[in-house]
């Protein structure tokens, strides 16, 4: 048995299990992994190896355990050792002073200081770790019995499936609390990807998050992108907790996610001041959240002021506006977009939809309409997030009544009246008006052109745009011009004053960046990021013009489509007259970003840099927009891909991983040197 060859494999083993689950940690709770994915992947696969041929040295806590089990016939049920107690609700800062004033009274004491937590929107969790070692995991379920989905969370790899034992032991028993949920980002990835093999696609993050944790075959839910942030503990042996600000920090140390938003310390006024600094934030976080959860700091005053039957007296949540309603569909109209894509919108039933009136939403395309099966008439479900348009998420089916109004692509453009064309893009299909003089289109195009991250061209707004072109007094870019002041403030609704101001912006708005130019023109897949890129790597309108395909490609951020784009356009005569008269008409393009980044003696073309420490002779974001100027792309963290390190003064732990990786080091000296001869 003691086969000394058996030894050193059992050895490899546990050194494999030990590196790769550090190397996941800094990847998946860290953000800060100092191996590449090609490593990690190499060394994965020599562990799964190993475990294949010596099942003996495969323990549960091992990384290759995330990959998913065998299907399991059905969920096995488990009682909580402590209820999971659910949270009250607050509406507004009254029900919230409310709240604080019962604690107030049944504590007999004035100052209270608060945790305060995003709260997540995903699906709450227990996980039970004994000596260590995740044991169990299970749902919240009705808040006194779960299902257990052990498998399905040994695969998110956030998760720790040993508690990190770097500043403490682990206790005996801990039972952890956490919501997992998934990223938007990932959500939208895993929605696109679910789109294209024909699957239908989740409602919001968290749905998808729960459908992922309900599934008997782990290694389903394995290729779901989850994460978990934990907020408590359940029943713990061995180990005892004073607050909850003290509870989240010893959770970080045994290796939980655990919500860089929190805020210790708060008073009631702080609270309050919190909420809309979250709300604030609520839109640009990467994952979703509902409102916060208010929970007093100190265990023992929690103790004291006790539970009702469902929920705690020492925690609220204070939820935000709902981002989703439901309300009806009036009517499904047509629109014509600048190239002539016809988008059907859904006019609503107004609604107030976390603050803002909603009247409109889109729907996209036919195809998702037939796929959603929805109707004039519908009840739906309304969402909306950001300062993105209003979408339909599905139809409330038990509401329908059976007259809702089937929708039917008009065969005409609802504008111009001329006949639409069906044309394929990307996997789906839309349904064009191919009329280059169309109305709608010109409408549309014009505003692109005079909108602000184009000419920016102030008091033109959509109902300016839309007279002048109804008039007849646009009817290309450039008649905007040579727009007169007499002739403007004859319309209707336009005063003198307005009138002048117009021609004053017009005019002011003559000299403009080759990158706005290009994004102006509105040509296919080229936004505001193509069309920077681009004209970073030509010096004149004409150079652009004049390029082929090829070249176009090769530009670091440009795809196909988009080179193809570009070509198709400028090689059209009728876009070249239409640029001509732009110019005719007085427009001066000026680059004033000369093309360096491709330069032979440029260093940092294409490479991945990662600065450090405090720099003299700059500030960090000068550095940083310098090193993007010359074609290098800044990274927070270390890796054996990074090309560089630039080190600054009482730079500290990145320089030494550097010096570890074997990462080329440049201090500010040298930095400085190579960037000279650029500036
Ligand atoms: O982020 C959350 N969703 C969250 C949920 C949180 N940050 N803290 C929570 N705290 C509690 C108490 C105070 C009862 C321990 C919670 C929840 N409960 C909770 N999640 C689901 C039901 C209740």
């Amino acid at each position: 048995m003691n086969d000394p060859n058996t030894d050193r494999i059992k050895k490899e083993a546990i050194r494999l299990q030990k590196e790769l689950t550090g190397h996941s940690y800094r990847y998946h709770v860290l953000d800060d992994p100092v191996i590449s994915d090609v490593e990690y992947d190499m060394m994965l696969k020599r562990l799964i190896e190993i475990e294949e041929e010596f099942p003996q040295f495969s323990t549960s806590d091992s990384p290759t355990k995330r990959v998913g089990a065998p299907p399991l016939s059905g969920f096995k049920q488990a009682v909580h050792s402590i209820p999971m107690l659910s949270l009250d609700n607050a509406f507004n800062d009254q029900d919230v002073l409310d709240f604080h004033k019962r604690a107030i009274k049944n504590l007999n004491q004035e100052d209270i200081i608060y945790t305060v937590e995003p709260k997540l929107d995903g699906v709450a969790v227990e996980l039970k770790y004994e000596n260590g070692t995740l044991v169990q995991a299970t749902t919240r379920g009705d808040g006194v019995t779960g299902e257990v989905i052990t498998q399905n969370v040994r695969t998110i790899r956030s998760v720790p499936l040993k508690l990190h034992e770097g500043k403490m032991r682990a206790p005996s028993l801990l039972e952890v609390r956490g919501e997992i949920i998934i990223k938007r980002a990932d959500f939208d990835q895993l929605n696109n990807g679910r789109l294209e093999q024909g699957k239908n696609v989740f409602a919001n993050p968290r749905n998808a998050a729960a459908g992922s944790l309900r599934q008997l075959d782990s290694k389903i839910t394995a290729s779901r992108p989850l994460d978990i942030f934990v907020y408590g503990t359940g029943l713990v042996q061995g180990i005892s907790f004073q607050s909850q600000s003290l509870t989240l920090d010893t959770l970080k140390d045994f290796g939980f996610p655990v919500n860089s938003h929190i805020k210790s310390g708060l008073t009631i006024d702080g609270i309050l001041k919190f909420y809309k600094e979250l709300e604030t934030l609520r839109d640009s976080l990467a994952y979703e959240i509902d409102g916060m959860v208010i929970k007093v700091d100190d265990i023992s005053l929690q103790q004291q002021l006790g539970e009702k039957i469902k929920s705690p007296r020492w925690a609220i949540a204070y939820k935000f506006p709902a981002m989703q309603k439901t309300t009806t569909i009036k009517d499904i109209v047509v629109q014509v977009g600048r190239t002539g894509a016809l988008t059907p919108v859904a006019i609503l039933e107004p609604v107030n939809i976390g603050g803002a009136m909603v009247s409109k939403a889109t729907l996209h395309n036919e195809d998702e309409i037939k796929r959603k099966d929805i109707r004039m008439g519908d009840k739906v479900l309304v969402v909306r997030a950001g300062d993105v348009i209003p979408k339909v998420v599905k139809i409330i089916e038990s509401e329908r009544k059976g007259n809702e109004v089937p929708f039917k692509m008009p065969v005409h453009c609802p504008v111009c009246q001329s006949k639409i064309e069906k044309t394929k893009l990307d996997k789906s299909y839309i349904n064009k008006c191919v009329n280059a003089s169309c109305q709608a289109q010109l409408k549309e195009r014009i505003r692109h052109f005079v909108s602000k991250k184009a000419f920016d061209i102030d008091g033109l707004g959509k109902k300016s745009v839309v007279q002048l072109v109804d008039e007849g007094m646009l009817k290309s870019f450039a008649d905007i011009f040579s727009l007169e002041k007499e002739k403007l403030a004859c319309l209707d609704r336009m005063a003198q004053k307005s009138a002048t101001n117009l021609v004053q912006s017009v005019e002011e708005s003559k000299k403009i960046s080759l990158r706005r130019f290009i994004y102006a023109l509105g040509i296919d897949h080229t936004g505001e990021r193509a069309a920077k890129l681009i004209s970073e790597q030509f010096s004149t309108l004409n150079d652009i013009m004049e390029t082929s395909e090829e070249v176009l490609e090769e530009i670091k951020g440009i795809g196909p489509e988009t080179a193809s784009a570009v070509c198709q356009f400028f090689s059209n005569v009728e876009n070249k007259a239409i640029i001509e008269n732009i110019i005719l008409s007085g427009v001066i393009i000026t680059n004033d970003q000369p093309v360096i980044a491709e330069s032979q003696d440029n260093p940092f073309n294409n490479k991945r840099i990662v600065l450090t420490g405090t720099l003299q002779s700059m500030p960090r974001t000068e550095a940083k927009k310098q090193l993007e100027r010359l074609g290098a792309s800044i990274t927070p963290s270390i890796s054996s891909k990074t090309d560089f390190l630039i080190a600054g003064e009482k730079a500290g732990s990145k320089l030494a991983k550097a010096q570890k990786l074997g990462v080329t080091i440049l201090d500010e000296t040298r930095f400085a040197a190579l960037l000279e001869k650029f500036v």
